[in-house]
C-alpha cells in the first residue's frame, strides 16, 4: 500500500493504528519458514555434561529440578518453538519437590534404576523405556531411592503456553505430597487400554494412564513391526488415551518408531516439530540436504516443514525411536499438512 499525503506511522501510532510498510516483512508466506535449525545432541556430550550437572549443580527445595535443557539457538527458548526437552538427572537419595503447572509434561526414562514419581497422590516407579504423563495442573514429586544417578527425558509444551499466556505454577506446602493407597489406582481402573469402567464419567482432553510400561510398548511395536510398513516411518504407534482414541495428552505427541535393520525410508515433511530420543541402534536422518548419524542415546531436533528421511545403519538390529512432538496442536486446529518428496526414490 503506497501513503499519500502526510499519514504516517508515527501519527497513527498515537492512535494505536499503524498501515502497511514496503519494508514490513511478509506475515504470510506461501509456505512456513521457521526460525528453528536442527539440532543433533550426541550422548557421548550429554552424558558427560551430566555427570557434571550432578557434581556441580545442588538440587534445591521449592519444586525445582536439576536439568538439563537442549536449547535451539533458533529460538529464544525451548527445544522447539513450542516445548521443551530436558534431561532431568536425581541422585540418590533425592527428592525433586511436589509442585504443579498448566503446562502438560512427560518422562521418558533413559537410565537408572529405583526412582519414583508421584503424581496426584499415586506413586509410580520409573523403569527405562517407561513413558510417564504429569498433565497439566497435576501435583508431582520425583524421589530416589537407588544408589545410582537417575536420568530421564522430560517433555513439556512451556513455550506454547507461554505464547498463548496461559501459565500457571505453584509449589506444594510440603516437600512432598501424601501417597494414596493403592497407589496405582489409575492404572487399575484404566490400564487395560481395551477395557473401559462402565457409567463414569470418562476424562476426554488427556489420558487416564499415568504410565505407558516398556514392556508393553515394546511388545506391541513388535507385533506391528511384523505388518506393512510406512514408507517414510517405516512403523510408528502413538501413545493414545485409551477412553478416545486420541492422544495421550492435547498439546504434546509421543510414538515410538522402529526402523527395520537396513531401511531407509523415503524424504517428507510436514507442519509441527519432532524430537527423536534413539532408544536403540544406530542410524541416521537426512534433514534439510544433511545427513546426521546417531546412535543410542542421542536426540535430534527436527523443524517443521523440511524434507527429512530416516535410515537404520545396521543390518542385523531393529532401530527403536522415541518421538516427542507438537503434532496434536497441529491435528486440532486444522493446521497439519504433509508432503511427500517426488524425487528419485524420495531421497
Ligand atoms: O520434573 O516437574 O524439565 O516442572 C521442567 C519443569 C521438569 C518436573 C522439567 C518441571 C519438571
Ligand atoms: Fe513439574
Amino acid at each position: 500500500m503506497k501513503i499519500e499525503g502526510c499519514l504516517s506511522n508515527t501519527e497513527l501510532a498515537k492512535h494505536n493504528c499503524r498501515v502497511h510498510q514496503p519494508d514490513d516483512p511478509p506475515f504470510m508466506t506461501r509456505e512456513p519458514r521457521s526460525p528453528m535449525v536442527t539440532v543433533h545432541w550426541a550422548w557421548t556430550d550429554l552424558s558427560r555434561l551430566l555427570d557434571r550437572l550432578g557434581a556441580e549443580v545442588a538440587l534445591e527445595r521449592g519444586g525445582n529440578r536439576r536439568t538439563l535443557r537442549l536449547t535451539n539457538p533458533g529460538v529464544p527458548i525451548g527445544t522447539t518453538h513450542t516445548f521443551w526437552g530436558s534431561v532431568q538427572h536425581i541422585l540418590p537419595g533425592e527428592i525433586a519437590t511436589a509442585h504443579r503447572h498448566a503446562a502438560h509434561a512427560i518422562r521418558f526414562i533413559m537410565l537408572g534404576e529405583s526412582a519414583t514419581t508421584t503424581v496426584e497422590g499415586e506413586r509410580y516407579p520409573m523403569r527405562k523405556g517407561d513413558l510417564l504423563l504429569t498433565p497439566a495442573w497435576t501435583w508431582h514429586d520425583h524421589q530416589h531411592d537407588g544408589v545410582e544417578p537417575m536420568t530421564w527425558l522430560d517433555g513439556l509444551d512451556i513455550s506454547l503456553v507461554n505464547s498463548l499466556q496461559a501459565m500457571f505454577f505453584e509449589a506444594y506446602p510440603e516437600d512432598q505430597q501424601p501417597v494414596r493407597t493403592p497407589p496405582d489406582r489409575s492404572q487399575r481402573i484404566y490400564g487395560s487400554g481395551i477395557f473401559r469402567p462402565a457409567r463414569r464419567k470418562l476424562p476426554e482432553l488427556v489420558s487416564p494412564i499415568p504410565v505407558y510400561s516398556w514392556d508393553r510398548a515394546h511388545a506391541a511395536l513388535r507385533e506391528f513391526a511384523s505388518t506393512d510398513p510406512d514408507p517414510f516411518d517405516d512403523f510408528v504407534l502413538e501413545y493414545q488415551n485409551p477412553l478416545t482414541g486420541g492422544p495421550a495428552l492435547p498439546t504434546l505427541g509421543m510414538a515410538l518408531q522402529w526402523l527395520r535393520p537396513g531401511m531407509h525410508g523415503r524424504s517428507h515433511r510436514h507442519t509441527g516439530s519432532v524430537l527423536y530420543y534413539v532408544v536403540q541402534g544406530e542410524g541416521a536422518s537426512t534433514v534439510s540436504g544433511k545427513r546426521y548419524e546417531w546412535s543410542e542415546g542421542d536426540f535430534l531436533a527436527v523443524p517443521p516443514w523440511v524434507w527429512h528421511e530416516h535410515e537404520n545403519r545396521s543390518h542385523r538390529e531393529a532401530s527403536i525411536l522415541f518421538q516427542l512432538n507438537d503434532l496434536p496442536v497441529m491435528h486440532a486446529l486444522g493446521l497439519y499438512r504433509e508432503e511427500a518428496h517426488s524425487g528419485s526414490g524420495g531421497q
